[in-house]
């Protein structure tokens, strides 16, 4: 009995040391936001009434643009291309930037082409009738990893987030076990054509916005559930400070509202019986050195939710989809002439939701 026991002991002792021999993660834990921290706004599951364009044409569409003066609805899909639905309703196969699944975060820019971001090989790009070009792939002579979202103010800066530079695209599950900082916010400089570092240490930066006025910027930060300002303008340009938190669920892409507020797409990056491994570090460098066992604690695909903010940051209207029926893993909504376009990593279209 003893010897039976000596080996599970040596056996467990074995299997520690190789689990964090060989975890590629140096962990911290997670912190969900308590479901009590936040006063709920006005809940409306009407996701169920979505209107699906585009379906069968448009593999995992992550974010959507909307070129308000010609009506042309644009999106980015795992396959590589650029596709956009024309007033009409026709679809077309636009522009391929790349054969791989690596185009997320899209914007119209002042020129009327496309600014894209490519997560892996390209940096930031911009896509037109007459091609791709690459505007910034390397920040301080570092390439540039993970760009995840973009939008571009009216004086022709760009700023875009780079939502990790320790983990990339395919293992970006790893970021989220890590819970550590290695986000950035990034600006290209109109007249210089500079790429240069506006904030760091941010939690997966993800979504961009600007304000009506232009005079900040929102970022959010999928792995704190929080969304920050950081100021253009003013006395105190160049600071930060939150805009919103406790957000129930990791902030995505965002956009501007007609009215000034703000529409945040949320997912739920662990479903709520299992947040507690986000707490273990002993648990998250299983999962890292095992990672098919992160196919058990992710909650992306259970439910989809979207928050309407205001522009004083306080949540207004939650539309949910809380059992995934219909829509799962929405990351985008944009409002155009009183509908809702709602992106997703797991569908295969665009939802369109009168509000
Ligand atoms: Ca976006
Ligand atoms: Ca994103």
């Amino acid at each position: 009995m003893a010897s039976v026991s000596n080996f599970l002991l040596l056996f467990v002792a074995a299997f520690s040391a190789h689990i964090f021999i060989n975890s590629p993660i140096s962990p911290q834990p997670l912190h969900f936001p308590p479901p009590s921290s936040h006063p709920k706004p006005h809940l409306y599951s009407s996701f169920q009434r979505v209107e699906k364009i585009g379906e069968g044409l448009l593999k995992d569409p992550e974010d959507v643009a909307v070129d308000e003066s010609s009506g042309i609805i644009y999106t980015a899909t795992r396959d590589g291309w650029i596709k956009r639905m024309h007033k009409n309703g026709s679809w077309e196969d636009w522009v391929r930037p790349t054969q791989d699944h690596t185009l997320l975060g899209i914007t119209i820019s002042l020129s009327g082409k496309l600014l894209v971001c490519d997560a892996v090989k390209q940096g930031l790009l911009r896509v037109g009738d007459d091609g791709v070009d690459v505007l910034a792939s390397h920040v301080h002579g570092s390439q540039i990893s993970f760009a995840d979202d973009v939008i571009e103010a009216s004086d022709g800066s760009i700023y875009f987030s780079s939502a990790s530079t320790k983990f990339g695209l395919h293992n970006w599950y790893l970021d989220i076990l890590e819970a550590k900082p290695h986000g950035k916010l990034l600006k290209i400089d109109p007249s210089t054509k500079l790429t240069t570092v506006l904030l760091d240490n941010l939690s997966f930066a993800n979504g961009v916005a600007l304000s009506k006025d232009q005079d900040y910027l929102l970022v959010c930060e999928s792995w704190k559930f929080r969304c920050l300002k950081y100021w253009l303008k003013g006395e105190k340009t160049g600071t930060r400070e939150v805009f919103v938190e406790n957000l129930p669920g990791s902030p995505d892409n965002i956009n501007l509202a007609p009215d000034g507020g703000y529409w945040i797409a949320l997912f739920q990056c662990s479903p709520e019986n299992l947040q507690f491994v986000h707490n273990w570090r002993i648990l998250k460098h299983l999962i890292a050195t095992f990672p098919k066992l992160m196919n058990l604690v992710m909650g992306m695909n259970s439910k989809a939710t979207v928050v309407k903010v205001g522009a004083d940051g306080t949540m207004e209207k939650m539309y949910e989809d809380p059992t995934g029926k219909v829509m799962s893993f929405v990351t985008s909504a944009f409002e155009f002439e009183d509908h809702l376009y709602l992106g997703s990593l797991n569908s295969n279209f665009i939802g369109k939701l009168q509000i």
